[in-house]
């Protein structure tokens, strides 16, 4: 009994580390929880990791289309938020190469419809954390940036404005 439980362990640790691919095969049992652990798969360099996405701030100054587009070369979308943690991380991101917090793109605009928000990776708008009195559709305004203003949170501001931007992409 003993050795079929440690026989299908084994089973289940090859399987996993054979989909993983670039796992190197651990002959002690005591090791190989840990290795499977360590192979689990990681952000590409530069890139910060939040509940299995990865988010990449770049500090080049684009339209949001074009920095959406800039994001889709990298195989990702401008970034998506969906809780208070996962915000908390890319300010926090955003913070460790720009301490004066600029004014950042993420993904999120109304473009379509007035009151329809979407955010441009395709995953559903629930969490949101608009600065007072935002979204306030000034001048035509239908994408969505964060740190904007004394507040530092959400604001709609018109789509050919210039900055720089956060980019997601979910772990393979
Ligand atoms: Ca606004």
């Amino acid at each position: 009994m003993v050795r079929l439980t440690e026989m299908s362990l084994l089973f289940v640790l090859l399987t996993a580390s054979s989909a993983l691919g670039h796992c190197k095969q651990i002959n002690e049992p005591q090791k190989r929880v840990a290795a499977v652990q360590a192979c689990e798969p990681s952000c590409p360099l530069g890139w910060v990791k939040f509940d299995r996405r990865c988010f990449s701030y770049v500090s080049q100054t684009l339209d949001w289309a074009s920095a959406e587009a800039y994001c889709l070369n990298q195989g990702a979308n401008l970034a998506s938020i969906h809780s208070e943690n996962e915000y908390q991380t890319v300010k926090a991101l955003i913070r460790a190469y720009d301490p004066k917090q600029n004014p950042t793109w993420l993904g999120l605009n109304n473009c379509q419809k007035r009151r329809s928000w979407f955010w441009s990776d395709g995953t559903k708008f629930g969490y949101s954390k608009w600065n007072k009195g935002e979204p306030n559709n000034l001048n035509e305004e239908c994408c969505v940036h964060m740190n904007w203003a004394a507040q530092r949170d959400w604001n709609d501001i018109p789509c050919n404005l210039a900055y720089p931007f956060v980019c997601v992409k979910r772990l393979e």
